[in-house]
């Protein structure tokens, strides 16, 4: 097994070398690529030295089972080709092919099959706001079907990557330091404020964030199920948080929906104790593999309503582990 990193220098890149780290995932051989700019540059992967490649139009990827891209929608545009034409299985992190007919969309706890059917062997990874909406609502929907949702979303400054996170970190420290404030990645100071603008705005006034949020929950739960989302950037570093409203076809208890949660293999942590402050947060579910939900509650204006708070760690299970579960999936269904 020969796999491949493309783009190992960003945020999602680096998470990559942990996941696979942590995972023990199966491999002979790893390939490290990035631009002209991280070309050179090197990193240690289980006590062994790997350096940059520059990413080029040429047969590099020949023998290579899995590549793992995370280097930008252009740079996926524009080296899918190259990447695929031996027969390399690439898992994209980018938002260029996920709505693409032909490229598979895949979260593995709601819709691995999908990604035994690849007829350009690309397989999207969605975006990270919709990964952690789909795992919690996937075992919802199998109690009944979710016709509706509304949801804000509480987005972390790592979906924006690495420089996002250390701005943020900056601009707290030249607040204390009364300093000028560095405002570069995001529209506005993100430190002790928060956004409610993540990407640009379509022509509905939705942005193109929200969009995915609805174009891509169909696609990947096969389902009509209409999602409004307002996205919105605050002041936390890693982790993303979702305020969820659900209306189902029968009404769903409370009951009913902690034990579908709850349920082995779905990827979700119940933490739903809120007598005693028992809920998930950023701080505390930043570096967790799994969807951490709580806060559930019957909504008390429509029957049919559910509500519920859910936090995952954007970069981890919203990216890199996403994407190696993808992986592991089609190994462990011997459908490489
Ligand atoms: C954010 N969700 O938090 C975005 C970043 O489509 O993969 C991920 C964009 C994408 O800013």
């Amino acid at each position: 097994m020969k796999i491949a990193i493309v783009g190992v220098s960003g945020a999602v890149g680096q998470e990559f070398l942990k996941v696979l780290d942590e995972r023990n995932f199966p491999f002979d051989e790893l390939v490290l690529f990035g631009s002209a700019r991280s070309a050179g540059k090197e990193y240690t992967f289980k006590g062994k030295k790997y350096t940059v490649k520059e990413l080029k139009h040429n047969d590099d990827f020949k023998d290579i089972d899995i590549a793992f891209v995370s280097a930008g929608g252009g740079t996926s545009i524009e080296f899918a080709d190259t990447i695929t034409q031996f027969g390399t299985v690439m898992i994209d992190n980018s938002s260029a092919f996920r709505m693409d007919k032909d490229v598979p969309l895949v979260v593995p706890e709601v819709n691995g099959e999908d990604a035994k059917v690849r007829p350009r062997n690309i397989i999207a990874n969605p975006n990270c706001t919709t990964i952690q909406l789909v795992v919690a609502l996937n075992p919802l929907e199998k109690v009944s079907h979710i016709k509706r949702v509304h949801v804000s979303t509480y987005q972390a400054a790592s979906g924006a990557g690495a420089t996002a996170m250390d701005e943020l970190v900056n601009q707290f420290k030249q607040i204390l330091n009364k300093e000028e404030v560095t405002v570069e990645k995001f529209a506005y100071q993100l430190a002790y404020n928060v956004i409610p603008q993540v990407d640009v705005f379509t022509d509905n006034g939705y942005t193109k964030e929200e969009m995915k949020m609805y174009n891509e929950t169909r696609k990947i739960m096969h389902s009509d199920i209409e999602v409004s989302a307002t996205c919105v950037r605050v002041p936390v570093v890693r982790a993303h948080s979702e305020a969820t409203w659900i209306e189902t076809e029968r009404p769903i208890s409370v009951e009913e929906a902690k034990a579908a949660l709850a349920a082995e293999g779905n990827g979700v942590i119940l933490q739903d104790d809120p007598a005693n402050k028992d809920y998930p947060m950023p701080l505390f579910v930043a570096n967790k593999e799994e969807v951490y939900v709580g806060r559930i509650r019957k909504d008390i204006t429509n029957p049919n309503g559910l509500s519920f708070w859910s936090v995952s760690d954007q970069i981890k299970k919203g990216a890199a582990l996403n994407a190696v579960q993808i992986a592991e999936y089609l190994i462990k269904e011997n459908a490489l």
